[in-house]
């Protein structure tokens, strides 16, 4: 029966989609718990990011097996919402006023549903105003910001001083090309990742 939940994992990391799709099916047909078929697409998507981040993948490929995280996703989530089994945290994502790089954001993003947080995306040319009413609206666990373009960086700024005078409490982390650790500290954020991977690390910290 746990052949079905390897052949998931294997599928993931090969970025196989119909392969991906049908171990899922099978696995739910035989009546494994949806937990078990979550944690074996987590472990395929955790070893992509692992090596995403050691350069053993690139872009592409890491965008390959997130479609077929996708697949099975698509017949999974019906049943972890049905069973009760929700993620446990969230993140608000978008990139920040000016910017409409979104290439990376979107990694970030397939990352931490493969890693089960609930995502909510504002999309890219996000101004402080609205990531504050999101915040309101979702009650994210963290927010996360990117930006690609070195004059988006003071927009990234008075979004992370904004959010610190007025959602005291939700965490802030940041991330992109031009982002570092040292200009994430300077501007008042709660953490920097430097990938996708790290960003699932990252956010798992700040949820702890
Ligand atoms: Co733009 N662009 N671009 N561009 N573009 C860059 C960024 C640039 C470096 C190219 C260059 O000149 N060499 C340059 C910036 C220079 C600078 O500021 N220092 C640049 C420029 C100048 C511009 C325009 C101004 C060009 C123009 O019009 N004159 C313009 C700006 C538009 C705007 O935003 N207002 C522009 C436009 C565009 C396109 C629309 C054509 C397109 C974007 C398409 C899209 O995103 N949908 C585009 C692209 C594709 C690029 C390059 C080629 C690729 C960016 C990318 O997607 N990388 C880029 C040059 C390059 O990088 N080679 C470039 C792949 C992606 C996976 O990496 O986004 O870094 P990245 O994400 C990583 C990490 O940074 C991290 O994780 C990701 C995965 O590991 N990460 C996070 C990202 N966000 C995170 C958030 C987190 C955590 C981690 O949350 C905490």
């Amino acid at each position: 029966m746990t052949d079905s939940l390897n052949r998931l994992t294997a599928a993931i990391k090969a970025g196989k989609r119909k392969d991906a799709r049908a171990a899922t099916a099978e696995a739910l047909d035989a009546g494994l718990s949806p937990q078990s078929v979550l944690n074996a697409l987590t472990e395929g998507m955790n070893d992509v990011g692992k090596r995403f981040k050691a350069n053993e993948l690139f872009v592409p490929e890491v965008l390959v097996a997130a479609r077929a995280m996708q697949k099975s996703m698509d017949l999974l989530e019906p049943i972890l919402v049905a069973s009760g089994i929700e993620p446990e945290h969230s993140v608000l994502i978008g990139t920040v006023e000016g910017d409409l790089h979104d290439i990376g954001k979107n990694l970030v993003i397939m990352m931490l549903k493969g890693a089960n947080f609930k995502v909510i995306d504002l999309g890219v040319n996000i101004p402080a105003e609205t990531f504050s009413q999101a915040i309101e609206e979702h009650k994210p666990d963290v927010v996360a910001l990117s930006a690609l373009l070195t004059t988006t960086m003071p927009a990234m700024e008075s979004i992370v001083q904004h959010l610190n005078d007025t959602n005291a409490a939700v965490k802030i982390m940041v991330g992109g090309a031009p982002i570092t650790e040292d200009f994430a500290n300077q501007i008042g954020a709660d953490g920097f990742s430097p990938d996708a991977a790290s960003a699932v690390e990252l956010a798992q910290q700040l949820c702890a």
